[in-house]
């Protein structure tokens, strides 16, 4: 898989998402800084809520080969700048998480116009509860860059 670092507000879901994607056991853990878990770098969601901290995101978004943004389809607060991909050197794909907690379908294309507006070109919509989705996001993360 490629090396993928994981961008979105704290409670998202990225750490979720990455044990789901590595069928790794599921643990609520907070993350408290940027951790490396197998081909997968997790970030705090702090650091890009944070502009003082947003910086640490671009230094470690060098040892990446490919962002994703990712965003709670339950949580209506913009988090995604626009063009937010323009801080980044590789490609930015985009997750929408929680689907299986989806008040309508219309939470769910909001999420997917946000990621689209911040720059990300492939869009997958995720639940790491139920597994929908996951197969497609997991064949695209390995293609090869
Ligand atoms: N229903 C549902 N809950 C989810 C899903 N993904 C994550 N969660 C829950 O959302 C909460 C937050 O998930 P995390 O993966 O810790 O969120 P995070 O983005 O890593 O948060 P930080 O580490 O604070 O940046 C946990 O209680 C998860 O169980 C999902 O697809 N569906
Ligand atoms: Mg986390």
């Amino acid at each position: 898989m490629k090396r993928i670092m994981f961008i979105g507000k704290s409670g998202c879901g990225k750490t979720t998402l990455i044990q789901s994607l590595q069928k790794l056991p599921q643990e609520y853990k907070k993350t408290q800084t940027v951790e490396t878990v197998g081909t997968a770098i997790d970030t705090p969601g702090e650091y890009m809520e944070r502009k003082n901290l947003f910086f640490a995101l671009t230094v470690t978004a060098m040892d990446a080969e490919q962002i994703l943004f990712v965003i709670d389809c339950t949580d209506d607060m913009t988090t995604f700048m626009p063009g937010m991909n323009g801080f980044f050197c590789c490609p930015v794909a985009g997750a929408v998480t929680k689907i299986d907690c989806a008040a309508s379908r219309q939470s769910i294309e909001n999420a997917k116009d946000q990621l689209s507006v911040a720059g990300a070109g492939k869009i997958f919509c995720v639940s790491s509860v139920t597994g929908e989705g996951m197969d497609a996001l997991r064949r695209y993360l390995l293609q090869p860059v």
